[in-house]
């Protein structure tokens, strides 16, 4: 694959990339060694790099990859599997116990209010997948294979990895993908609207970074809402909250929230008849 793009890497790392160029952020898992599997490091470090991109206002859209051509991401390492989740080198592993922080991740993803494109060469198997599907659209490559395989290796995913599934291939197909663990080319994969589009792999990143300069040429805060509508639906009241804020941050940025501040601070009413009683 060769790069379309600037990249200018920034922030300390051990089992990520963290990438910057043209107002998009680009988080690269870079295990690929084990097909860029996760373990507590990888998603402390996602987490922080996720979260360095919300707060970075020349950021609009981030592009969630894994290192190679070989792998989006194959889950939770299983290498490093403990009795009760997955075992880190930090104080917490050292009382033997284990973390499930992925869930952490997925919800960051779902509430982040920018665009998340997840840019797939290879494998996206597992938690991987689960990443995948819960980032807003995918591109992947022609290489790309797609599945769970849980019910295979003892987990399962019953959050966001079965029903946010369900609602992008419909209830049949999740359970097949589930029940029989089977691995989906990215034509099958685009088929049943897990991907957006499938292209060559050497255009893989080209095409990507189109997508992202298309959504920045739009405007950030209706990309922002529309994101938070459509996960509302499925996030129930947690997702009206943060569609509820927003509503909140627009209402604050209006002459008649202004007022109300204001007249406070004046020590004074507030002359809210100045404001039209919309139909
Ligand atoms: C992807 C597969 C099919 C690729 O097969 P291939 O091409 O034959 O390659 P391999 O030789 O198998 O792999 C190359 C090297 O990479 C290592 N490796 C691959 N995947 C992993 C992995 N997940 N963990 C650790 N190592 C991995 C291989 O071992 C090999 O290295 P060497 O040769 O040195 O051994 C194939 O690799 C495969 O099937 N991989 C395993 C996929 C898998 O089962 N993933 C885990 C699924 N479960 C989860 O992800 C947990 C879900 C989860 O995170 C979660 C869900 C809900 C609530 C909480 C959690 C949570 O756990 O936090």
């Amino acid at each position: 694959m060769s790069s379309v793009i600037d990249w200018q890497r920034s922030g300390e790392y051990s089992d990520i990339i963290y990438e910057t160029a043209e107002g998009i952020a680009k988080i690269t898992i870079n295990r690929p060694e084990r097909h860029n599997a996760f373990r507590p490091q990888t998603l402390f470090e996602l987490e922080r790099a996720f979260s360095i991109a919300r707060d970075d206002s020349d950021v609009g859209v981030i592009i969630l990859t894994g290192a190679g051509d070989q792998a989006f991401c194959s889950g939770g390492d299983q290498k490093i599997r403990g009795e009760d989740g997955y075992m880190g080198d930090d104080a917490v592993a050292k009382q033997g116990i284990g973390r499930l922080n992925v869930l952490d991740l997925q919800v960051q993803i779902r509430r982040l209010p920018k665009p998340v494109i997840c840019m797939v060469a290879g494998w996206s198997i597992g938690g991987g997948n689960v990443l995948q599907v819960c980032c807003d659209l995918t591109i992947a490559a022609d290489n790309a294979r797609f599945g769970q395989t849980g019910p295979q290796v003892g987990s399962f995913d019953g959050g966001y990895g079965s029903w946010l599934l369900a609602e992008t291939v419909g209830l049949k197909k999740a359970r097949e993908i589930w029940y029989l663990c089977r691995q989906y080319d990215a034509e099958e994969a685009r088929q049943m609207g897990m991907v957006n589009t499938v292209v060559p792999l050497a255009d893989l990143e080209k095409e990507t970074v189109q997508w992202a300069r298309e959504m920045l040429a739009k405007s950030p805060l209706a990309l922002r809402m529309v994101k938070g509508a459509i996960n509302a639906v499925s996030d129930g009241a947690a997702g009206m909250q943060q569609f509820a804020g927003d509503a909140t941050m627009l209402y604050y940025m209006s002459e008649e929230a202004q007022e109300g501040r204001d007249a406070f601070k004046d020590k004074r009413s507030p002359e809210f008849d100045k404001f039209p009683r919309r139909p």
